[in-house]
């Protein structure tokens, strides 16, 4: 589709494509910092950006519920977070709004703005995310919650449990499967039996749909209407969004190991930030010179970001036990 057939006018698809950008410029980065031993770890949404930037606009982020995975960064700096928040996060300052450092980088969460930190263990998200829907229904909020897991996390036990408990209390929530081809190196032919994994909606009771996590407004679209559905009482959605893993599972990993070079050069040259850089360009929504000038303005937007996250305070050793439990 045409990134106007979203219905977003000019200015709103410059700021999805400033997002979208943002989100690689900064994944480059955090792969800079773990390479040079400043950061420990990281695991990117790279493949992912043009998806998740589209998800995550079709929500009202100051009310509506994340509860995001690892890939996530894109959806959340949508949903709020900075670039020098997840700086932070990867540099286990302190100051990171997601655990004060306590966590494995790339564990998003902000209390601030309603993004529900999780955990490491694949898909127990999904049933705490029908807690917080419930929650919402009780209250008889207009609120909705959305929830993301990759593809080879929906074998876990949580995904049923969360699935049918939503469909018998009709909750008012999103569930998202990026489905990115494999999980870690098991590729999808080993992972499940279905063509679609969206059709698994019919057997809780949900809606279900597959999409084009590549192609931003029919992505976009897709989950404006779930997320309409979910606020007028129409129940929850579960939505595979088709995506690409442009990097190796994470910092500790290598594809190349368990995948072709024909594989992983396609796939770069298909690159979802690449293809909404096209569709900018032949819908005239801008030009080169501009597109360049927002690559200019975003590279000193991180350089600057790193800067001050760098900055910041660790944790000391006497706060070692702080931020573990709930204070009174
Ligand atoms: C319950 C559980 N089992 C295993 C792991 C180790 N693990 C971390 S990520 C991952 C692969 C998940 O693949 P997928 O769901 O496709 O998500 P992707 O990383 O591809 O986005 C595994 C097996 C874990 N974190 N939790
Ligand atoms: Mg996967």
């Amino acid at each position: 589709m045409k990134l106007k057939d979203s219905k977003l006018n000019k200015d709103q698809l410059l700021q999805a494509y400033r997002m979208v950008k943002e989100a690689r410029m900064l994944d480059e980065r955090l792969w800079q910092l773990n390479r040079i031993g400043k950061s420990t770890f990281n695991i990117s949404g790279q493949g992912a950006e043009v998806g998740q930037v589209a998800m995550a606009l079709a929500f009202e982020p100051s009310k509506d519920y994340f509860l995001p995975y690892y890939r996530d960064m894109a959806a959340a700096m949508v949903w709020g977070m900075s670039a020098k928040d997840i700086l932070m996060g990867s540099l286990g300052k302190e100051a990171d709004p997601s655990s004060h450092g306590r966590q494995m980088p790339n564990h998003y969460g902000d209390r601030k703005h309603n993004i529900v930190p999780f955990s490491s263990t694949v898909t127990t998200q999904y049933p705490v995310a029908t807690g917080v829907a419930l929650a919402m229904q009780i209250d008889e909020s207009d609120a909705i919650a959305l929830t993301a897991t990759g593809e080879g996390s929906t074998a876990e036990g949580d995904f049923h449990e969360a699935l049918n408990f939503a469909g018998v209390q009709k909750l008012p929530m999103i569930f998202v499967i990026e489905n990115n081809g494999y999980a870690i190196s098991t590729p999808n032919s080993e992972e499940f039996g279905v063509k679609d994994l969206s059709i698994r909606a019919k057997g809780y009771g949900l809606l279900g749909k597959q999409v084009n996590g590549r192609d931003f407004a029919e992505t976009f679209l897709a989950f404006k209407e779930a997320a309409e559905n979910a606020r007028n009482g129409k129940g929850a959605t579960l939505i595979e969004m088709l995506v690409d893993r442009l990097t190796a599972h994470s910092s500790d990993d290598d594809q190349r190991v368990y995948r072709t070079p024909e594989d992983i050069s396609e796939m770069k040259e298909n690159d979802c930030v690449g293809l909404m850089e096209q569709q900018l360009l032949a819908e005239n929504i801008l030009n080169q010179d501009e597109l360049d000038s927002i690559k200019e303005e975003l590279s000193e937007k991180i350089n600057q970001a790193t800067e001050e996250a760098e900055a910041m305070p660790n944790p000391t050793a006497d706060q070692l036990m702080t931020h573990i439990y709930g204070e009174e």
